[in-house]
């Protein structure tokens, strides 16, 4: 498949995708959407050689600065609920992607923004990144999970004032605040995001993936958590995987996974 809006690179196994709208700060439009549902619904889940996944935003100024505001004329009640409920079920793609998905946040991360990378596993911030969740200087509320994923991330005090003043976060107060993991110096957010993947990567992929499944189960209403974690220990212990994790310790040697 090829993408009008995502750039797509690889190296040693690491996918990098970067949202390559630069002039609309990287706005994620309907094209946009349809591409990032293409890639981890359809293309990326077909790449078992695949380590890990990076998103990120083309130029020096923005990851995301939000869905595109331009789009937003002449939607009413119900094609803005299709709207906020697809791009929620693209970012579920994200959340639930089996493999890590790191944010490297070079920038703005401003409404649908900060939903895509709070979507993401794991977030690497620039130090000029800025993250924010202003849609009600707009008049709206997020759209694509902020009102349920910040709170995760910064609790219900923060994430409230967040987004009702519409203020924008440095990538200092987001660290501090837990929703980001690293802070590194601009430029260096790929680099981290990379050597996080390869580190995930000498792990047993199996394992990778049930930690994924059971850690998102507890924001699952669903689901009980502890329940799922039982069921997933018990799915991961008989695997060869874990025979050869537990011979490897013995052996006081190195493990190699092979995702059996
Ligand atoms: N959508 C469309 N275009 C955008 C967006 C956006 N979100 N953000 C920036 N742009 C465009 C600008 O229009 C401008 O284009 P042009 O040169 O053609 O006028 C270009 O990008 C550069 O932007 P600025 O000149 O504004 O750059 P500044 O450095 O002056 O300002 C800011 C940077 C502060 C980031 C500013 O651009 C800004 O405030 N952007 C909007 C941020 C925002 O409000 N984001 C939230 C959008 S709403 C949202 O994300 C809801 C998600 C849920 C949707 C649910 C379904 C409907």
């Amino acid at each position: 498949m090829t993408y009008e809006n995502l750039l797509l690179t690889e190296e040693d196994g690491i996918l990098i995708v970067t949202i390559n709208r630069p002039q609309a700060l990287n706005a994620l439009n309907n094209q946009t959407m349809g591409e990032l549902q293409q890639f981890f619904g359809e293309d990326a889940p077909n790449r078992a050689d695949v380590k890990g996944i990076i998103l990120t935003g083309a130029g020096d100024k923005a990851f995301v600065a939000g869905a595109d505001i331009k789009e937003f004329m002449g939607l009413d009640a119900e094609t803005g609920a299709m709207m906020s409920k697809r791009g929620q079920d693209v970012f579920f793609l994200i959340e639930r992607f089996p493999k890590p998905v790191i944010a490297a946040v070079n920038g703005f991360a401003l409404g649908g923004g900060c939903e895509l990378a709070m979507a993401c596993h794991i977030r690497v911030a620039s130090e000029k990144a800025k993250f924010g969740q202003p849609e009600v200087n707009l008049g709206i509320i997020p759209g694509y999970g902020g009102t349920q994923r910040l709170i995760q991330h910064i609790g219900k005090g923060k994430a409230l004032e967040l987004i009702m003043t519409g203020d924008m976060m440095g990538a200092s107060e987001a660290y501090q605040r837990g929703l980001v993991n690293h802070v590194v110096q601009e430029g260096e957010e790929l680099a981290k995001a990379r050597e996080i993947i390869e580190k995930i990567a000498t792990k047993g992929p199996i394992a990778i993936a049930k930690v994924i499944e059971t850690v998102n189960a507890y924001f699952d209403k669903q689901q009980d958590g502890f329940a799922r974690e039982v069921q997933e220990f018990g799915n991961t212990v008989g695997t060869e995987d874990a025979k050869e994790g537990a011979s490897a310790f013995v052996e006081k040697r190195k493990a190699s996974f092979k995702g059996e």
